[in-house]
Order: C-alpha cells, then structure tokens, then sequence
C-alpha cells in the first residue's frame, strides 16, 4: 500500500474503533499527517507497525465517583485514566475536572502527551484523566470530598513507578493536595512521588506553579530570537485566566511586553494600558473569583462579556484555555491585525483550519505540544527532587526549565529541517516527539 494511504488506513480505523471521540481523532490526524516523511526513512517503523500501537492507549480505567454534597446529597462522577504510552517511562499527565470531560477529551489530551513528555527529554511515559466533575461554587469541603473518593478508585492503578498524575484545568494546588493525602492514608505510605504539582512544605518543586506559563513564554521568545525579535515592548493577547494564563502575563511583563487582555468561559477584560497581575492574582488565585470583577478595580479596563479576545489586535497571542478556542476565522484575524507569533500554552487550542493559517502565513507558531511542555518538564523535576529526597532552590530549577524549552525548541526545529519542512514546528515537534517514542518501542519488542 502507498504511504499516504496506509496512514489515511491508520486514522480511518482510529475512527471506527472509537467513535464519537472528535477531539481525540482531531489529535492523532495531525500527527499522522506529519509521519509521511519518517516512514520513508525508517520503513521498519512502518513494519512493526509503530504508529498502530500508539494509537491504542494501554490501558484505561473508568469509574464511579460518588460524594456527598453540604446538603447532605449524594452526588455521582464519572473518572478517567488514560494510561497511554509506557515506552520512555512511568505514564505521566494531568488530571482535568471540568463538566465537559468525556473519554474522547481524555485520549486526545493522553495521547498529546505522549509526543509533549517525549520532547521534554525526561523519562516519562504518556497518560491523562479526569472527571466531569465541575469545582466551579463548589465548596472546600465539597471539592475534599470529591477529591478523596476519585483517590479511593485511582490508586490502585498509579504509583512513583509506575503512573504519575498532576494537575490540569480545575486542578490546583488545593485538589493535589487533597488527592495526595487520601493516597498517603490508602497506602500507608508518604510515596512523594506518585504525584506532582505538591505544596512546597510537602514535597512539591519551586517553579511548578509558573512552569508552564514561563515555559510557554520562554518558547515564544526562543522562536522570536530566532527572527532577531523578541517580547520587549510586544502588545500581548492571553486567552483564559487560570493557573496558565496567568504565570504566561507574569513572564511576559518580566520580558518586557504588555498583557493587554485575559478572559474565561463568561467574557474577556481588555486595557490597552496592561493589566495588574497582582490584581488578577488576588481575584483567582485568593479569592476565585471571575475575571470580570477585575473591573470594579480598575476603571480603565472593560468587560465584553462573551466577547471575542482574539478580535483584539496584538503582536503575540497566547491561548491558554482550552481546546479549538481559535477558529480558522480567528487565526485569519490575528494574521490580518499584525500578530507575529503564537505560543498555545493551552492543548489543541487551534483547530486545524487554524493552524493552516498560521502555517500559511509563515508566522512563528508554536504547537501546545512544544510550547507548553514546561508544566510537564517541571514536572519531571519534582519527581528527580522527590526521588533523591532533595528541594532545589527557585533560581536553580527555573534555569533547568529555561534549558529544556530551549532543548525543546532546538530539536523541533532540527527534525522541522531534516525532514523537508524548514520552521514548520507542528511536523518538527510530532516527528522529534515520534522518533524517540519510536526507538524506545523498538527495543521493547512487540509490547
Ligand atoms: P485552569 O483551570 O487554571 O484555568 C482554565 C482557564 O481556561 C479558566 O480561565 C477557564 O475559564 C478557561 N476555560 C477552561 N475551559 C474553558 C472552556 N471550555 N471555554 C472557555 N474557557 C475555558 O487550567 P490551566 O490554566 O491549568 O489550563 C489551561 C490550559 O492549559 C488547558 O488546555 C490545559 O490542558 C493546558 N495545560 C495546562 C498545564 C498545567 O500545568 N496546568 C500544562 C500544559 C497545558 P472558566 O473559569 O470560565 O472555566
Ligand atoms: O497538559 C499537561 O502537560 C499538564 N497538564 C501537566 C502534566 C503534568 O504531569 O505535569
């Protein structure tokens, strides 16, 4: 069978044997689209049938949550755990709760992560999970509950060896917590590192909470030096106000560019003036409030409720919500008002009439695979600290991140040349990510 039609077989038998999962279909399409080149160059991946492999996770684990409201209300979730990929390391990735999550979001974020854990050059596997559980009004006694009864399910599949979870939308500090403590008290044991994203009294690492936005933005102003640019004094764009978006504004405004609007799923805040950082940390972080009360602080800013934050012209954007919250429409805008980079701190955020866009018009565009890869990179610092019972300092292990993102840059961009598609970081990170998959794979045998 011809190359291209052995892969459209591949995805076409991805489809039937999962139906329904658009976003997971959406994830491994773009990464086959990049492999025709690898495969003319290592037939024998092709034979041993590498790729067909990936594309089925593991294992996979499906559960019941039930907990009990303040009222006194039985309450019932359901749980995920995608362990997908297992060749480089223990299966690594983030826990997602939010109302929209379903199987299909849970794979295509699994398995996105296989290729992101790859590029960060650390040993750890691929995998996700999560609930469809909302933390949104929830009280602090509501999310515990919550969190502890996930736990009494997850643990039985996770481990410092063997499945490393973390955070993810509606995953904090506070949820990790409360995960990691009914863990300890199910085992018997304070295993530090069978979870990361930990306080800092408690095993966590300096620079998890900034990781990936610092690392986002480290990528960006790698790309941009690349070009003989840079952030200082760039108009910015930042989509979302969460755990992400806001280290992104903190990283920028240290480089010397200017976070003009942030929003959330209710509308954007826009100041031409920039936004105070200290503000929107009191409001989310503190108090977790909406980004609209933002505006009864600061009399320059607007609220355009469910506004469109990329309608807003800027040099660089970075969406940092969720998944497809760039449309073809909105890239061409971007395009059209100046934009000269993207750093997707978010996972898919830009739906693949997007990326042709951005592809198109030669802009510096960097995949969430690429370009959010610190939070996962930290990550896997904490589990080193955890590991040789050691806490390194904040200067120290910032420095670590800043190296792996420019590593991770650098090895995008190699595979982008050596594979006939110079500065095209989408084929750059899914062939790097591959490769090293792939090698892995082949000296494990038929597993
Ligand atoms: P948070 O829960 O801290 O914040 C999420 C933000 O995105 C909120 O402002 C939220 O608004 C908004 N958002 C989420 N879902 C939607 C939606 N369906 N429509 C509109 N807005 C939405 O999550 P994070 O900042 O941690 O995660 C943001 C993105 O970054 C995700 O794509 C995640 O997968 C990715 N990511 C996160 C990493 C991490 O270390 N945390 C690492 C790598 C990637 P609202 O409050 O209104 O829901
Ligand atoms: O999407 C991601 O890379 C994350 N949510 C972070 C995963 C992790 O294990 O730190």
């Amino acid at each position: 069978m011809a190359l291209t039609q052995r892969l459209e077989a591949i995805y076409q038998d991805v489809i039937k044997r999962n139906p329904g999962e658009a976003e997971f279909h959406q994830a491994v399409k773009e990464v086959l689209d990049s492999l025709g080149p690898v495969f003319v160059k290592y037939p024998d991946y092709a034979e041993a049938k590498i790729i067909e492999r990936i594309c089925e996770p593991e294992r996979q684990l499906i559960f019941r949550v039930p907990w009990q409201d303040d009222r006194g209300e039985v309450q019932i979730n359901r749980g995920f755990r995608v362990q997908f990929n297992s060749a480089l390391g223990p299966y690594k990735g983030g826990l997602r709760f939010h109302p929209s999550v379903y199987l299909g979001i849970i794979k295509f974020l699994g398995f996105e992560q296989i290729f992101k854990n790859s590029l960060t050059g650390l040993p750890i596997g691929g995998a996700k999970g999560g609930s469809d559980f909302d933390p949104k009004g929830k009280s602090d006694g509501e999310v515990m509950r919550f969190c502890q009864s996930f736990m009494t399910e997850l643990w039985r599949i996770i481990g410092e060896y063997t499945d490393v979870p973390a955070g993810d939308i509606g995953v904090g500090g506070r949820e990790i917590g409360f995960m990691f403590g009914q863990y300890k008290r199910l085992t018997n044991k304070f295993e530090s590192g069978v979870i990361t994203g930990k306080g800092l009294v408690y095993g966590g690492s300096q620079v998890r909470t900034e990781a990936t936005g610092y690392g986002c933005v480290y990528f960006v102003e790698e790309m941009l030096r690349h070009r003989k640019n840079g952030l200082k004094g760039k108009k910015v764009v930042v989509s979302g106000s969460g755990n992400v978006a806001i280290y992104t504004t903190e990283k920028v405004h240290q480089l010397g560019g200017k976070v003009i609007a942030l929003s959330d799923s209710n509308g954007v805040i826009h100041d031409e003036r920039g936004l105070n950082l200290d503000r929107i940390k009191i409001l989310k972080e503190v108090e977790r409030r909406r980004i609209k009360d933002y505006c009864e602080y600061h009399r320059s800013a607007r609220f355009i409720p469910n506004g469109n934050i990329w309608d807003i012209p800027c040099d660089v954007a970075f969406p940092s919500a969720t998944e497809n919250e760039v449309t073809g429409k909105d890239a061409r805008k971007l395009v059209k008002n100046g934009c000269i980079a993207i750093g997707e701190g978010a996972n898919m955020p830009t739906t693949p009439e997007g990326v042709k866009v951005f592809i198109d018009a030669g802009i510096a565009y960097g995949p969430g695979k690429a370009a959010n890869a610190g939070g996962v990179a930290t990550s896997g610092l904490e589990m080193q600290q955890n590991a040789s019972r050691e806490a390194w300092g904040f200067a120290e292990t910032d420095a670590k991140l800043h190296a792996i993102m420019r590593n991770v840059h650098q090895i995008c961009s190699e595979a982008a040349e050596e594979f006939g598609s110079p500065g095209n970081l989408v084929n750059g990170a899914n062939i790097a990510g591959f490769l090293k998959v792939a090698r892995a794979m082949s000296a494990q045998g038929v597993v």
